[in-house]
């Protein structure tokens, strides 16, 4: 058979899924979230095989969260919030320290959850950077001012090395596939009020439940 060529992916895509995470109430869909974490890792791949300490654990994380939703109790799973309920209320979730669940679907998407937070940030810098800025100082400062906090030295020191083989500005946005600079900052724009909805909206939720250090 002929080859099929290589589908051409606009980060675009990837971003607008964040948008379809939100219900009309409110609640966030886990199948939408972890499709967007998915198109982000597929990015990240692209961007080079010094990333894929990273993407490893991305990926192992979006797995735990798909084998939940489609375990027995997978209709539990659908949303965040019902996801949490549902934990909690059967006892799932290791609160004090990794024991009898160090996989439960509300620590595991807490480390997402955290991840996106850096995404925000970046992606905030990335929309209102100029010629001269530098991704890599971008995306150190971001992750400095949030995943950093809950990471251990040595993943510090791995992921800011990472950081440093970040093509320049105008080489990211050409991988972006979204064309201009000009489309790439109005698409930023019109992407990451979804994005800092559905990160506000967990936020909260973990808030409400004392969720947000789990082990
Ligand atoms: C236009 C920009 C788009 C860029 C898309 C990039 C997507 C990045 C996806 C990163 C997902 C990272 C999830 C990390 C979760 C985590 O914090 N895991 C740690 C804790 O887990 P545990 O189970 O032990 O409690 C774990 O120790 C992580 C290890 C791997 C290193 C994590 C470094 C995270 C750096 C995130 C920034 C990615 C920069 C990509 C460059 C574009």
């Amino acid at each position: 058979a002929d080859s099929v060529p290589e589908e051409k992916f606009s980060l675009k895509e990837v971003l607008i899924t964040f948008q379809s995470c939100l219900t009309d109430n409110q609640e966030i869909l886990t199948d939408s979230y972890v499709n967007g974490w998915r198109g982000l890792v597929r990015f990240m791949n692209s961007l080079g095989s010094i990333f894929s300490f990273i993407s490893k654990d991305a990926v192992n994380k979006i797995q735990i969260m798909v084998t939940h939703r489609n375990g027995e109790n997978g209709d539990k799973y659908e949303t965040l919030q019902s996801m949490v309920k549902y934990e909690l209320d059967n006892n799932l979730v290791d609160l004090q320290r990794r024991a009898e669940h160090p996989e439960s679907g509300c620590r595991t998407l807490l480390r997402l959850h955290r991840a996106l937070r850096w995404l925000e940030l970046f992606l905030e810098k990335l929309r209102t950077s100029t010629e001269g800025s530098k991704t890599s100082v971008m995306c150190t400062d971001a992750y400095n001012d949030s995943l950093a906090q809950h990471h251990a030295w040595i993943i510090r020191k791995a992921a800011t090395m990472a950081f440093c083989a970040l093509p320049g500005r105008a080489a990211f946005f050409h991988t972006m596939n979204v064309g201009s600079t000009e489309q790439v900052v109005a698409m930023l724009g019109e992407a990451m009020p979804f994005i800092s909805k559905v990160y506000e909206i967990t936020e909260e939720l973990y808030k409400q439940h004392n969720l947000l250090e789990l082990p």
